[in-house]
């Protein structure tokens, strides 16, 4: 069309579309303009959500302007791009985040004040985008931010649920669930794409034909259709013009399929066929780290990949290219097995619709796809049951049973007459039902696999991935340990420290280069700064006293030792064990003369996550830490020396107040469980130091910050068989701590002891998988040398100062240069600034 303009129409559009100024007249134009027209208001009747609103709207527009610009220009020039498919995408707020990346946060600060708000009030107002459980999901939100950054062409692709992760409330000590209904009112930070719609099928038959060469042919018939509709949120890199994309699917019935029913007079079943298919979109599953095996879930998964694979498609064909080169133009990365069946996906499309051989075909895939695997545990792995998986996808499963007969062959030719080996490696368990087990096509489909964290990857190759790294060798397994976004998790969420910083070293390059934290290493003799570094903490500490006491009704004392377990609730984190040693602690202060408690280290103890809603257990656990609360908190023979509470609802902006205020922190997994943790680095960035074990990426920050400054105790991965078979077949005794707090429990201190009785009955001996007393002695006595530690607050300090310094390796840009140039093979697209749109 705009070659067919004439001259003048063609700069008439290029005048007009010139990029909105950013000096503060402007902006306050736009914000008044937005709240007079977009949202029909007035300056009389306007509150911090109004104003949120506007200022989230005109930011939106400068966001929009960018990602208008980066999306046009890698159309033109058609780079290699990676696609992160992840059904998770835990953002959090937007709009600190995007003032910030865009350079634009001190203009609008200023712009709001004059306009009679205050900007941290205003961000207060904007709810999370909680489309994640909790590592996993945040990990994808942390990539996206240095994806962008560092001008990686990159979109994401996952579900636009319309209810996130459950909100948490404490009734009672006990965990319930609500809704998070967080599109109430409208999401400024969603372009929706009504023009971009896909079909996708479910159920039905597969024809058999032979084409007119003799070949033969497949051709799935759904029985069912239902549309996605894609919403795009844009993602502003820091200190750069690019601007990505995540692009969410939404269900929406198919018009053409309600007329089915409609025509066959049948309205009511169209009706319930058009609630059905919203359905598919309707909520985030809860679940980390255990398998639920629920028709729907299976369902969004398809949904999923297959709309995102045809975007993916349609793109690549635009290029008119030869198949051959699809790997070089498209990298796709399965964040868990979550997306597997994306491989299957492709390997239809390519056979069934564009008539390649299925080798060709599945040379393609396998270079197109890699998988990263996020946990060891049993418990978690994907697996599918076939009957039902056939129901969904008559298709898709002929063309799993065809992979696995493949690669099955190859196996035997390579090691004949080994029918364990087969049975263990094949993508099918014999099991009644049968199982799709989604780990092994993940990996039978990719070029690479990769772990977490340097210990995880090394367990997977010699535990769920072993007879796949002798079949395949070890170049296919690689480690890219975890990193978190130093935008987000420190500059944002911390903003004294962050000005600290820039100003000690001269410069913010740090934030594009985390490694020059190292800098700071050299200011741990210089007192000065070590008080103004304490102070920040400090400062921090007491807005998260008033967070407490604002949400658990309990004061705190910025004065005492901060010490913060915030994750999912499992059992093999160990929150359990974490809230045994505080009755443990509590005991042992009852038992003081007043002598001996003049010298105890003040500490609050603080909880914070959700448990699956169907997950007892650690509901229980929730409970007793709320038990345990309310009897030492009132407790006058204790005081301020402890204090404990459980924080509810704990999510991203949660943790944006928490993790700058944390003295310690504690990452206490049992050896070998954890892949990696990634808010052990967001604690350790802020100063914070760490109490853990030698599990997930501990092991790694250990390694960066030395030993000194870390507090590490517990079994090692390799001795935990060992220490379980010691316990189950020679019937080691209970620690004597422990069994001190356990009797103490059921004497009752702490409410009806029988309502903890099958807690403590997974402690009995040979039953505790998660060595809980194996552990215990060694976790108090680290627990004591935190206390003593922390009595010497200059020494503490040059800790502090030691463990942000030492974190640089921590970032997620490092990790995403990694996967970028040893995974993706992709480079960085630096967008030029032409000024218009
Ligand atoms: O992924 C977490 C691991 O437990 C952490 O050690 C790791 O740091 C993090 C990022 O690599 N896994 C995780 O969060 N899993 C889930 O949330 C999950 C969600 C749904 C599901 C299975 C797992 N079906």
């Amino acid at each position: 069309e705009k070659a067919k303009w004439p001259k003048e129409t063609v700069d008439l559009w290029a005048k007009l579309s010139k990029k909105e100024a950013n000096d503060i007249d402007t902006i306050q134009r736009s914000i008044v303009h937005h709240v007079t027209t977009t949202l029909a208001r007035a300056a009389y009747n306007m509150d911090n959500f109004t104003a949120y609103q506007a200022v989230a709207l005109s930011t939106r527009d400068r966001l929009i302007s960018r990602w208008n610009e980066t999306q046009g220009q890698l159309s033109k020039a058609d780079p290699k791009r990676v696609y992160y498919l992840s059904l998770e995408f835990l953002l959090g707020r937007s709009m600190d985040n995007a003032l910030l990346n865009m350079g634009l946060k001190g203009t609008y600060d200023k712009s709001i004040e004059k306009l009679g708000f205050n900007m941290e009030d205003v961000i207060e107002s904007e709810v999370d985008a909680a489309l994640g459980n909790g590592g996993l999901g945040r990990l994808a939100a942390c990539y996206m931010d240095s994806l962008a950054t560092l001008d990686y062409p990159a979109w994401g692709y996952g579900l636009r649920y319309n209810y996130g992760i459950f909100q948490q409330r404490i009734v009672d000590g006990y965990q319930t669930e609500y809704p998070d209904y967080w599109l109430n009112f409208d999401n400024p930070w969603e372009l929706p794409r009504l023009d971009i719609s896909i079909q996708i099928g479910f159920g039905g038959h597969v024809q058999t034909i032979q084409d007119e060469y003799g070949v033969t042919r497949h051709n799935w018939v759904p029985a069912q259709s239902v549309q996605a509709i894609a919403y795009d949120v844009p993602i502003p890199g820091y200190d750069t013009e690019n601007c990505n994309n995540i692009r969410l699917w939404r269900s929406k019935p198919t018009r053409v399929f309600d007329l089915t029913s409609f025509n066959e007079g049948n309205y009511e079943k169209s009706v319930e066929d058009a609630t059905n298919a919203e359905k598919i979109t309707s909520v985030l599953y809860p679940n980390d780290n255990t398998m639920a095996g629920k028709e729907l879930r299976l369902k969004q998964q398809y949904f999923w990949t297959a709309a995102s694979l045809h975007d993916i498609v349609r793109r690549f064909k635009k290029s008119m290219r030869e198949w051959s080169d699809f790997p070089d133009q498209v990298a796709i990365q399965l964040n868990d097995t979550h997306p597997t069946l994306a491989i299957v996906e492709l390997q239809r499309l390519l056979v069934d619709e564009e008539m390649l051989n299925w080798d060709d075909a599945w040379e393609i895939v396998t270079k197109t796809f890699a998988f990263t695997n996020h946990t060891v545990l049993p418990e978690a792995m994907e697996k599918w049951s076939v009957p039902m998986f056939e129901y969904l996808l008559p298709r898709h499963l002929q063309i799993i049973f065809d992979i696995n007969l493949f690669f099955l062959q190859k196996v035997e030719k390579k090691v004949p007459n080994d029918r364990g080996l087969l049975n263990r490696m094949s993508i099918i368990e014999e099991a009644q039902p049968q199982q799709i087990r989604m780990a092994h096509l993940a990996v039978v489909g990719s070029h690479k696999v990769n772990g977490v964290a340097a210990l995880h990857s090394s367990l997977i190759k010699t535990t769920i991935f072993k007879d796949f790294v002798d079949y395949y060798g070890e170049e296919k397994f690689i480690n890219k340990t975890n990193g978190v976004t130093p935008r987000r998790w420190l500059h944002q969420s911390n903003p004294q420290l962050s000005a600290l910083i820039t100003e000690t070293l001269g410069s913010d390059k740090w934030l594009k280069d985390l490694s020059l934290l190292k800098g700071l290493a050299a200011k741990t003799g210089d007192a000065a700064f070590r008080k103004k570094w304490m102070a920040i903490k400090r400062a921090n500490k007491v807005r998260l006293a008033e967070l407490i006491k604002e949400r658990c009704g309990v004061e705190v004392s910025p004065d005492a030792l901060f010490d913060v377990q915030v994750k999912r609730i499992h059992e093999y984190k160990r929150q359990f064990m974490n809230i045994l040693s505080v009755i443990h602690r509590y005991r042992t202060i009852k038992s003081m003369t007043a002598a001996q408690k003049a010298s105890v280290q003040p500490r609050v103890v603080i909880f914070g996550g959700k448990a699956a809603p169907g997950y007892y257990i650690a509901k229980l656990v929730i409970k007793l830490i709320n038990s345990v609360a309310a009897v030492v908190n009132q407790d006058p023979a204790v005081g301020d020396l402890l204090k404990v509470v459980f924080i509810p609802d704990y999510n991203v902006s949660v943790a944006e107040v928490i993790v700058p205020a944390s003295d310690i922190s504690q990452h206490i997994s049992t050896a070998g469980t954890e892949a990696s943790g990634t808010s052990n680095m967001k604690f350790v960035l802020n100063g914070g130091l760490i109490i853990g074990t030698l599990d997930g990426a501990n092991v790694e920050i250990l390694e960066e910050i030395g030993e000194d400054n870390i507090f590490i105790f517990g079994c090692m991965a390799h001795e935990v068989e060992d220490l379980r078979h010691a316990q189950r077949y020679r019937g080691v005794p209970m620690d004597p701590a422990l069994q001190g707090v356990i009797s103490a429990i059921e004497k009752g201190t702490f409410e009806d002891p029988k309502i903890f009785q099958p807690l403590i009955s997974t402690l009995t001996v040979g039953k505790d998988f998660y060595l809980i007393s194996a552990d215990f002695a060694s976790y108090i006595t680290a627990n004591q040398q935190v206390d003593a530690a922390y009595k010497k607050q200059d020494e503490w300090s040059k800790k502090s100062i030691l463990c942000t310094a030492h974190m640089g390796k921590f970032s997620s840009d490092r990790s995403v240069k990694e996967y970028a140039e040893e995974i993706w093979n992709i480079k960085p697209y630096s967008v030029k600034d032409e000024g218009y749109m």
